[in-house]
C-alpha cells in the first residue's frame, strides 16, 4: 500500500472544486478557456503551504495520514476556485481622483484631463509628496480589500513617481508589501507611465532618463521582473516604446505594454513582435494586432472595469480574440483615475455582460491565464499537487453563480499558502 500523505490542512466536501488544471505549461486558448475541470464533492490536502493531493473527499481522506490532526475546512454546498490572480494593478499611489470622476460624468475625456495636467500627473504630485510608510499603509489597505475578495496574488506597477528616487521608492513599497502581506505582490517598473510636468517640453529627454538611469537602477537592485510602458497617443509612441522595451529586454526584464487602450497605435503588434509576456487593454486593437497576438505567446490582459469606469461605449473585442486563438486574461487595472475598482469578482461580472465571455471563460481568465500573464503559472493559478495552496471558497451553489451575483462579495474563506487568511 502506498505511504499515507502528511497534511496540515484539509479542505473537504466542496460542492464544486474548480481546479482549472492542465494548463500550467501554456495558457488556455479558444475552446479550452471554457473547460474548467470540476470535481464534485471535492477535497484538497495541503502540507507546508503546498497542495499535496486533490480529488473527491473520499479519495483524499483515504490517502492522508490522519495521525497529525490537520485543520479541517468544510466547503459543503460551496464552490472552491484557485486563488484569483490580478495581473494588472497600479496599487501604490497617494490621494484619490473623485473630482476627475465628476468631470468625466460631465463629459470630459480621460486624455483631455491628462492634457490639462490632471489625471496621472495629479496622482504623481501626491505620490511624490508621500513617504514610503504612508504609501505602504494606503496600499496595504487596498490589498486587504483585494485579498478578502479572493485575490491572492496581484501584480503592482510603479509609475506615479517619475523621478529616479520616487520610482525606486514605489518599487521598495511593493517589495515590502510582498514581504509583509499575506497576498503575493509581483512588481513591474512603469517609469514610462507619463511625461512629468518638468519634462513637458522635452519628452525624449524624459525617455532617456527612464532608459539610461531608471531602468539600470531598477534592474541592478532586482526591484522588478517586468518593464511596462503606456503606449498611447500623447503619451509614448510605438517607436519610443520599442526603444524602452528593447533596453529592458537587454537587462533581462520581461515586457508588458499598455497597448491600444484608447487609440489604435499598434501596441498589440509591438507586444507580439517583441515577445512580451502580456499586452494589456487592447480596447482599440486592430485586426492585424489580433492575428499577431494569436500567433504569439503573449497573453492579452483585458480590463473591462476600466472601460466601464470611463463610461466608454467600446469594449475590447474579447469574443473575437478568443475565437481567433488569443490567450485572454482579465485584470482589475486598479488605479485612482481610470479604474478605482479592485475587486476581480466585479471584473468577472462586467466581463460576462460586456465582453459576452461565459462564466467558465472568465474563471480561466482570472486564474491560470492571469498567472501566465505574470510568469507564475508553474506555482499558482490552478488547484494541482505541487502548487501553492491558494484557494477561495465562495458562498455559491455553482461556479456560474459568482459572476451572476455581480456587486456582492461572495468570497467566504480565503486560503493563501495553506493558511486561512480571511473568513474561516
Ligand atoms: O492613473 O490614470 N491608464 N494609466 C494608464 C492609468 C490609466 C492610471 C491613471
Ligand atoms: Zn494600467
Amino acid at each position: 500500500m502506498a505511504e499515507k500523505l502528511k497534511a496540515d490542512l484539509l479542505l473537504v466536501n466542496a460542492g464544486q472544486l474548480v481546479t482549472v488544471a492542465g494548463a500550467s505549461a501554456a495558457p488556455k486558448r479558444g475552446e479550452e478557456m471554457a473547460r474548467l475541470d470540476i470535481i464534485e464533492d471535492g477535497a484538497v490536502a495541503v502540507c507546508n503551504g503546498v497542495i499535496a493531493a486533490v480529488g473527491t473527499t473520499g479519495e483524499v481522506l483515504g490517502r492522508i495520514d490522519k495521525s497529525n490532526a490537520p485543520q479541517v475546512v468544510d466547503a459543503r454546498g460551496q464552490v472552491v476556485l484557485p486563488g484569483l490572480v490580478d495581473p494588472h494593478t497600479h496599487l501604490v499611489f497617494a490621494g484619490s481622483r473623485e473630482n476627475e470622476f465628476e468631470l468625466k460624468i460631465r463629459g470630459m475625456t480621460y486624455l483631455e484631463i491628462l492634457k490639462a495636467g490632471g489625471g496621472i500627473l495629479s496622482t504623481v504630485s501626491a505620490t511624490r509628496a508621500a513617504s514610503e510608510e504612508e504609501l505602504f499603509r494606503t496600499a496595504r489597505k487596498y490589498l486587504d480589500q483585494m485579498l478578502s475578495q479572493g485575490t491572492t496574488t496581484a501584480e503592482a506597477k510603479s509609475g506615479y513617481g517619475l523621478t529616479v528616487h520616487d520610482e525606486l521608492k514605489i518599487l521598495k513599497v511593493i517589495r515590502e508589501l510582498d514581504r509583509f502581506h499575506a497576498a503575493d505582490v509581483v512588481p513591474t517598473f512603469l517609469g514610462a507611465h507619463a511625461v512629468p510636468g518638468e519634462y513637458r517640453d522635452d519628452p525624449e529627454g524624459y525617455l532617456s532618463l527612464v532608459v539610461e538611469v531608471m531602468l539600470p537602477a531598477v534592474a541592478g537592485r532586482g526591484l522588478a521582473g517586468f518593464c511596462d510602458v503606456f503606449c498611447e497617443e500623447g503619451v509614448f509612441s510605438v517607436e519610443q516604446s520599442r526603444r524602452l522595451l528593447l533596453a529592458a529586454k537587454a537587462l533581462g526584464l520581461e515586457l508588458k505594454i499598455h497597448a491600444d487602450e484608447i487609440t489604435s497605435l499598434g501596441g498589440g503588434e509591438l507586444a507580439a513582435e517583441l515577445g512580451a509576456v502580456s499586452a494589456d487593454h487592447l480596447t482599440a486593437v486592430s485586426g492585424r494586432g489580433i492575428t499577431m497576438l494569436a500567433g504569439s505567446g503573449t497573453v492579452a490582459v483585458l480590463l473591462p472595469a476600466t472601460t466601464f469606469c470611463l463610461m466608454g461605449r467600446q469594449y475590447a473585442p474579447a469574443r473575437r480574440m478568443i475565437e481567433e486563438g488569443v490567450a485572454v486574461a482579465l485584470a482589475s487595472d486598479f488605479n485612482p483615475g481610470s479604474c478605482p475598482v479592485n475587486s476581480l469578482q466585479a471584473v468577472m461580472g462586467i466581463a460576462c455582460r460586456q465582453f459576452k465571455m461565459t462564466p467558465a471563460e472568465v474563471i480561466s481568465a482570472v486564474t491560470i491565464n492571469a498567472a501566465h500573464a505574470i510568469g507564475r503559472a508553474r506555482e499558482i493559478g490552478s488547484i494541482e499537487a505541487g502548487k501553492k495552496a491558494d484557494m477561495v471558497i465562495f458562498d455559491a451553489p455553482a461556479y456560474n453563480y459568482i459572476p451572476y451575483r455581480f456587486g456582492t462579495n461572495l468570497a467566504r474563506t480565503v486560503i493563501k499558502n495553506g493558511r486561512v487568511v480571511t473568513g474561516g
